[in-house]
């Protein structure tokens, strides 16, 4: 068993000089320990309301706000947050006053990423970016901070699942850490994490295939045929929950897309507070994450909840599905 390295440890050791920073971290471990404590409790206090939906329109679970205030609570009281873009709220929440230098954090949120799974047992998820302010030219205007990612500095995403997992991305460095509920808070437990360059898992919703455009069905069509005429067999994995489809992802290699249909023309995830965390942390492992023609990384935010379509993964398979997706063959 190699040394027992706490989540703290790590933070001590690769952000020594940004106590702030760690601060801020320690207070997102403590809301994650918080949501998969209740989340365990789940049977006992009961399902979803059925017909509660949040301001997008999406069915809404209760956990959802039980999620979302532990998270603003803890930032709250981790002193290190200026501002909180989340899903579940319209416009962007400031925790403090602009003056404060010690709130240097901006966070984009989603609380509970796939919460309509919760009442069936299936994995669902947190995801978050963290940006500098005072690394922008607008330090006192949060929607100026995250329009680029001129300020970013970390994102990652916390796993609700068999375990529950932190994974934390740092310039050049994931790291995944999985609570110990024995001896409380998170451990190391996958240390320097590289995406495969290429897999055999594809991930997409294939209920929408229809209503996919040209170039998005040749490359699931592409994907299908792996199994007849290639030495390479495919295999279709789809949770239905983007943290769970990404950590698959992430430790065994594949692709993950949510392209444009015709209902969501521009896509379902959010580019602030889904697309961008998961392309920063699966790029920082050696991976891709485009819409299909441009890079997520670049894209400006232009609207707090703006969607974006998502093709994330292994680097070969993602620039594969890139020239799929944009040769505009016909589907015969
Ligand atoms: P669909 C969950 O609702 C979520 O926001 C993501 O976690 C997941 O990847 C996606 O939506 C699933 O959407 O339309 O395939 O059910």
């Amino acid at each position: 068993m190699s040394e027992r390295i706490t989540y703290q440890q790590f933070l001590y050791k690769h952000l020594r000089d940004q106590p702030g920073l760690t601060t801020l971290l320690e207070s997102i471990s403590n809301a994650a320990a918080g949501i998969a404590e209740e989340l365990s409790r789940i049977s006992f206090t009961g399902p979803a309301d059925p017909g509660t939906v949040n301001l997008h329109g999406e069915s809404r679970h209760h956990m959802d706000q039980y999620a979302e205030t532990l998270f603003l609570t803890a930032l709250s009281e981790s002193r290190a947050c200026f501002a909180v873009l989340s899903e579940e709220q319209t416009e962007m929440i400031q925790l403090t006053s602009a003056l404060s230098q010690e709130a240097a954090y901006i966070i984009a949120l989603d609380p509970l990423d796939g919460s309509s799974n919760i009442d069936v047992n299936i994995p669902v998820g947190s995801i978050f970016s963290i940006y500098d302010r005072f690394k922008t030219a607008s330090p006192s205007h949060p929607a100026a901070v995250l329009q680029d990612m001129d300020g970013h500095i970390a994102s990652g995403y916390v796993l609700y699942s068999t375990t529950t997992m932190i994974v934390l991305a740092l310039p050049g460095l994931v790291t995944g850490f999985t609570l110990d509920s024995a001896n409380g808070g998170f451990v190391l437990s996958h240390a320097n994490i590289r995406i495969p360059d290429t897999g055999n898992i594809y991930s997409v919703n294939d209920g929408n295939y229809h209503d996919f455009d040209r170039g998005t069905q040749n490359y699931i069509r592409f994907c299908r045929q792996q199994k007849e005429f290639y030495e390479r067999p495919f295999t279709a994995r789809y949770v239905g929950s983007m943290v769970a489809d990404i950590h698959r992802t992430l430790l065994k290699g594949g692709i993950f897309l949510y392209p444009a249909t015709m209902a969501l023309k521009e896509g379902k995830l959010r580019l602030a507070y889904e697309c961008r965390p998961m392309a920063y942390i699966v790029e920082q492992a050696g991976g891709r994450a485009s819409t299909g023609s441009k890079e997520i990384l670049d894209l400006p935010l232009r609207s707090p909840h703006q969607r974006v379509p998502v093709v994330i993964g292994s680097e070969e398979m993602v620039n594969t599905a890139k020239r799929l997706l944009n040769a505009c063959l016909p589907v015969n």
